[in-house]
Formats: C-alpha cells, structure tokens, sequence
C-alpha cells in the first residue's frame, strides 16, 4: 500500500503590535503563504511576546484579532494550516519556562535584540524582553518544526533555539529536532523608505518611511514616490545605492523578475518610471490582501471560531512535546 509521504514541519509567528509592514510581509508572511502548500505549517499570533513592551490591553486585543484576520487574508487556509494565537496554548509559557533553566545569562545577553529594545525603552527593561528567545524557542521546538521562516534579523534568536535545543537533548536524549531557518532571498531585509540604511520597522515614527499591509493604493503610491534614491538616476544594484537597491528588491520580490532583468526593463529610464512600476506592482500585491482582510475584520464570529480551532489543534501537538521534555526532566508523573 501506498503511504503518504509525511510532510516537514514549518512553525512561525508575528508579534501583533502594530499593523504589518510590506517588510513583514515581503520578508515573512509571504513565505509563509509560498510554504503552507508543501508543508505541515503552524503559524502564530505571538501575542506573549508583545506584551514585552506592555501595550494597552483594548489595543492588544484588537491588535491580535487583525492580526489574525490579516494571517488569512494573505491566504493560510485555516483548515489546511494551523493558525492560532500563542496564549491560547499553555504548553508555549510551560515549556518557556523549563528552557529557561537550560539557557545561560551569557547566551541570552548577547541577543542584539534585547539590546535594541533594552536601547529604545529604557523605562521598561523587564526580565520578559531578556529571556524573549527562550520563549521564541518554545514556540519553536513545542513542534518539533524543521523550518522556521523569519527575516534575517531573527536569525541569532534560531541559533540560539538550536544552541538550547542541542543542549537539552545531549543531556535527556533526543527531544527536540533541530530546526533551520528559511529566509528568503531578496524580501530578507526591506529597508525604511526614508533612511535606506535602516530596516522597514511599523513601529517608525515617520509614517513615510514604511508601507503598512492596509494602506491604500494613493498612500502606497506617495511614500514609494517620496523614497529617498540618489542623485545619479539610473537603475542597477550597487554601492552606496542603498535607495535603489530596496526598490529593486521590493519590485523583485512583487513581480519575481531579477535584478538582472529589472535593470534592463529600466534601461534609459529615470526613477520616475521606476518607482512608478514599484509602486503599481506593490498596489497589484497588497490589493486582494486588504480587500479580503475588509471582509474578514467583519466576521468575528468566524475568526473566534478558525482561532478555536486552530488553538485546539496547536494544542495537541504542542502538549505531546511538552510532556516528552517534562518527562524527561524529572517531573513526577500522575
Ligand atoms: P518592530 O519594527 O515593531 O520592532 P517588526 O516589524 O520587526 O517589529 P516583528 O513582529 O518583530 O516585526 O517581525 C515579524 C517578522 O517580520 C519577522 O520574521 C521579521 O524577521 C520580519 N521582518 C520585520 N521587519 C522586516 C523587514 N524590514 N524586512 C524583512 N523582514 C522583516
Ligand atoms: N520574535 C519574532 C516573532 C516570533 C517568532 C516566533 C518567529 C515569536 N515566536 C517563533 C519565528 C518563530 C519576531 O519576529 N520578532
């Protein structure tokens, strides 16, 4: 008899703070859409993660229900994929707690990450934003995921998940699998629109700098025109062109042309024609998203219902793994 062949695991999540930028969605939720045909995804709404620089909770809980809604209106299929939302599964917080013990301060220290934020908000330097990555491991290794799609800037918090996750199975025996990061070529860092030095970021305070997932086709059409380039106003990827070389790379990530052929298509013409054709083929990207996220938002009943279910599903597979590694510490069993 024929088997099927069993499908590898993808696990990833997004913090819902804020509302996503085309460099979340270039760099992350887009490769999310691409792997959720081949593979056995878990996606999650990593609402433990954001409450690290302590939202508002009226804002919170409506952050997480777009978020939600935003997961399927970029097309994850909620029968086919498991999309859920991090606090709905205990297992993430209980095994969250047992890495920690298996992490050492050092390692947790030198994450860039904590020290951005530990930067950027010094009022609030709390334990939860340092041990953010062995949470981050736990969302990770609860199912027991093979890839972990993410932006380039993601990628120490899955080496340290492999570090911790190498350490509890040499000490227990085989628990966890090792899972490898998926970042995707040219959509791995979508740069601000306005310092092309710095990375897309929603929570930048100049509104121009970022395109958000839901802004409309004249918001879209404005900031891309407004991008900051350079004065030589030719189209090729080079040095010093950091302007040029985003554009070029979020029209390659839209349209799936390469640089090679973007150069050409743009040969003698000026960066008014250019950003004119970035702009139209972000507009052409984003439009069925925002369309289908209108419809969703207003279906509450049916995305309590998927986040039912996709919580109970998580579940199950979360729970599993957590029992093997409780087991495998010593806790007593009932
Ligand atoms: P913030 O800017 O508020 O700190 P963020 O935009 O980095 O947050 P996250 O929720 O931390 O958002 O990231 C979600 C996913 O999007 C991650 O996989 C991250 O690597 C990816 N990502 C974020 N910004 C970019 C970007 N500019 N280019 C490519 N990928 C990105
Ligand atoms: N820290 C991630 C969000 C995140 C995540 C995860 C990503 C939380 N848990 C598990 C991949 C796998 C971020 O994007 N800032």
């Amino acid at each position: 008899m024929e088997t099927a062949e069993k499908k590898q695991i993808v696990l990833s999540a997004i913090q819902p703070t804020g509302t996503p930028t085309l460099g979340n969605y270039l760099g992350a939720l887009k490769n999310w859409k691409t792997m959720s045909n081949d593979y056995e995804c878990f996606y999650a709404v990593a609402d433990l993660h954001s409450i690290t620089v302590r939202p508002e909770p009226a804002q919170l809980r409506r952050r997480t229900l777009e978020m939600y809604a935003l997961l399927l209106a970029i097309g994850l299929d909620p029968e086919k994929n498991t999309v859920f939302v991090q606090s709905h599964v205990n297992a993430h917080a209980q095994l969250a707690w047992i890495l920690n013990c298996y992490t050492q301060f050092g390692e947790a220290a030198r994450m860039t990450q904590f020290k951005d934020k530990s930067e950027k908000h010094p009022e609030n330097v709390n334990v939860g934003l340092f041990s953010y990555p062995t949470l981050m491991a736990a969302d990770i290794l609860l199912y027991q995921a093979d890839f972990v799609p993410i932006g380039v800037d993601q990628k120490q918090h899955l080496e340290i998940t492999r570090d911790i996750a190498e350490r509890f199975n040499g000490l227990y025996g085989d628990t966890f699998k090792l899972p490898e990061p998926f970042i995707g070529k040219a959509g791995a860092k979508i740069m601000s629109l306005q310092e092309p030095t710095k990375k897309m970021s929603k929570s930048d305070t100049n509104a121009k700098a970022f395109i958000s997932m839901l802004d409309d086709a004249d918001a879209i059409t404005r900031k891309i025109k407004s991008a900051v380039t350079d004065s030589e106003a030719c189209v090729y990827c080079g040095e010093g062109k950091d302007g040029v070389n985003n554009l070029m790379g979020i029209y390659a990530c839209c349209t799936g042309k390469s640089f090679d052929e973007i150069t050409a298509e743009f040969e003698g013409k000026g960066y008014g024609d250019f950003k004119a054709a970035v702009a139209e083929a972000v507009v052409e990207e984003l439009r069925p998203v925002k369309a289908e996220f209108d419809r969703l938002i207003a279906d509450k009943a049916y995305l309590n219902a998927c986040m039912q279910q996709g919580a109970e599903k998580a579940s199950y597979f979360a729970n599993k793994t957590l029992r093997k590694a409780m087991k495998k510490v010593g806790f007593y069993q009932l």
